[in-house]
């Protein structure tokens, strides 16, 4: 079985227009398991590692502003091949040409305030988990609808 870990940020956009709800069904609707949850602010030298591969673009400066406006609600969701699959919920950058259905397709409409932060790789993911929870606020209990969700195969 190969259970990965996805961070999600609800950036401040999402928290502020009230979509926190609907952005947390769609992964619990998709059969992903909440492992952390917590409301938090990013600070300065916490942004300067979790976007350094953005640090010499024109919109970085810009961007650490944007995440500081207000808190972000950070979650890892957990699951089989869950980067990946967090990635398609999620959509591309640019929320208004986001597909139809994704998280900033459906609820978008700009680059840079699309609602969402979704780690793009398993090590980034790892590294964005080591950097957001301590180990005491990472939850590891069973599900037992996972029966239903994943098959027997896919379980072992
Ligand atoms: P994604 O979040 O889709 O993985 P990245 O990693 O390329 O996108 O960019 C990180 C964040 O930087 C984006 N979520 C967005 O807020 C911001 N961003 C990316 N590209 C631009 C841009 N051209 N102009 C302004 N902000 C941008």
């Amino acid at each position: 079985m190969n259970l990965e870990q996805a961070v999600v940020l609800i950036k401040p956009d999402g928290l502020q227009r009230g979509l926190v709800g609907e952005i947390i069904s769609r992964f619990e609707q998709k059969g992903l398991k909440l492992a952390a949850m917590k409301m938090t602010y990013l600070n300065d030298t916490l942004l300067d590692e979790w976007y350094a591969h953005h640090k010499d673009k024109p919109f970085f400066p810009q961007l650490k502003s944007f995440m500081q406006k207000s808190p972000v609600v950070a979650m890892l969701w957990e699951g089989i091949e869950c980067v990946d699959a967090v990635r398609k919920l999620t959509g591309i950058t640019k929320s208004r040409a986001a597909e139809a259905g994704s998280i900033r397709g459906d609820l978008g409409m700009s680059q840079q305030l699309n609602l969402i932060h979704a780690s793009d790789s398993v090590a980034m993911a790892d590294k964005e988990r080591d950097l957001i929870f301590k180990p005491e606020e990472i939850f590891h209990y069973q599900k037992d609808i996972e029966l239903f969700i994943y098959s027997e195969a896919e379980r072992a």
